[in-house]
């Protein structure tokens, strides 16, 4: 089988995006570059993952005589391993780790960015076989250049991010990022091993058809999102009739796919717990970033996830992404709760 050169790789691409900015150091480009190698190290053991009876369960010891590492565990290990030894991030925080991690060797003191990622998102489904996610935020560093990495270069907004994107590891792997120049997905060509361009330029359509929340909590939502749900329910058939409900319980995969056919996903607060369950830095912000520079809106209900200024690491919000006419909707019915 000959290889297909009409198909761009990820790292030609990168490389093509820089030839546009001729001050650019390529440091960005390498950064995502390493972020897609980590990616396809887990994607091989994600795939491994229904032979954990066969080798041995996490925290056991395999045929080969290795420690057994927890999937989530050996992800977030993955990306600090090959950050750490990339060039061009000077720290991470990670949705695994009680603090942010700054990375002390000369070369890393010497980069712009830093990187917070949430290593393996959705890990509840992975036994049972269904799709989850990587996510990751890039932030230019706010200490200088030379220094050691403070909290102050992890604790800023999310509109600071110069990119952010996702792996989904699904019916077919796919690394999706955006810088604020647009939104491009590439799916893994297992032959070659090559992340290839296959989603140039994603736009998320203005509306949907599809609504993505999870409906036990439902009567533990405040009024306004319980009457926008009920909307969606009950739309007239003049307008299409009701929406569909799809709820993966991987934000990774009910994003990306409202993402591509339009819709509106929501992880609201509850009364018992106020602020919901996603952790602002790590699952919302590199989302809200991705469906704004596609065209759609994110909020927590009350202003743009974009501009909250986080206070520590792993603060949570209630999350509402996607089709902005959909957002509109939405937004009216939390202005009349
Ligand atoms: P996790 O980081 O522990 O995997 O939790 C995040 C996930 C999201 O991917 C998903 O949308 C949500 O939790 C599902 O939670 P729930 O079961 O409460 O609806
Ligand atoms: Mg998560």
């Amino acid at each position: 089988m000959s290889i297909n050169r009409t198909v761009q790789t990820l790292d030609e691409f990168t490389i093509q995006q820089l030839r546009d900015f001729p001050h650019a150091t390529g440091e960005l480009s390498n950064l995502l570059r390493n972020i897609g190698l980590a990616a396809k190290r887990i994607n091989v053991e994600v795939n491994k993952a229904g032979l954990v009876d066969i080798l041995g369960d996490a925290g056991s010891v395999n045929v080969q005589g290795e420690k057994v590492k927890k999937l989530d565990v050996f992800a977030n290990d993955q990306f600090i391993r090959v950050l750490q030894h990339g060039i061009s991030c000077a720290g991470i925080a990670s949705e695994e780790l009680d603090d942010f991690v700054a990375f002390t060797d000369d070369k890393s003191i010497h980069s712009k960015y830093v990187c917070l990622f949430d290593p393996l998102d959705g890990s509840g489904n992975i036994d049972v076989n269904v799709s989850i996610g990587t996510i990751f935020g890039v932030y230019r560093r706010v200490t200088p250049v030379g220094t050691v990495v403070t909290k102050e270069d992890f604790l800023q907004a999310g509109s600071q991010q110069v990119a952010a994107g996702y792996i989904v590891y699904g019916s077919s792997t796919m690394l999706v990022y955006a810088t604020r120049r647009g939104v491009n997905g590439f799916t893994l060509d297992p032959s070659i091993g090559e992340w290839t361009l296959s989603h140039p330029n994603l736009r998320c359509p203005d509306r949907g058809k599809i609504y993505s929340v999870n409906h036990g909590s439902f009567f533990e939502f405040q009024k306004g999102v319980q009457s926008y749900i009920q909307a969606c329910q009950s739309r007239p058939a003049t307008e299409g009739g009701p929406l569909r409900q799809r709820y993966v319980g991987s934000m990774v995969a009910d994003v990306h796919r409202n993402l591509i056919k339009g819709g509106i996903f929501m992880y609201p607060g509850t009364s018992s717990r106020p602020e919901g369950k996603l952790r602002l830095l790590y699952e919302c912000n590199p989302f809200a970033f991705i469906v704004t520079v596609a065209g759609g809106k994110a909020t927590n209900g009350l202003i743009r996830t974009l501009d909250i200024v986080p206070r520590s690491l792993h603060e949570r919000c209630p999350f509402f992404v996607g089709s902005s006419l959909m957002m509109d909707e939405l937004e009216n019915y939390l202005r009349n709760d």
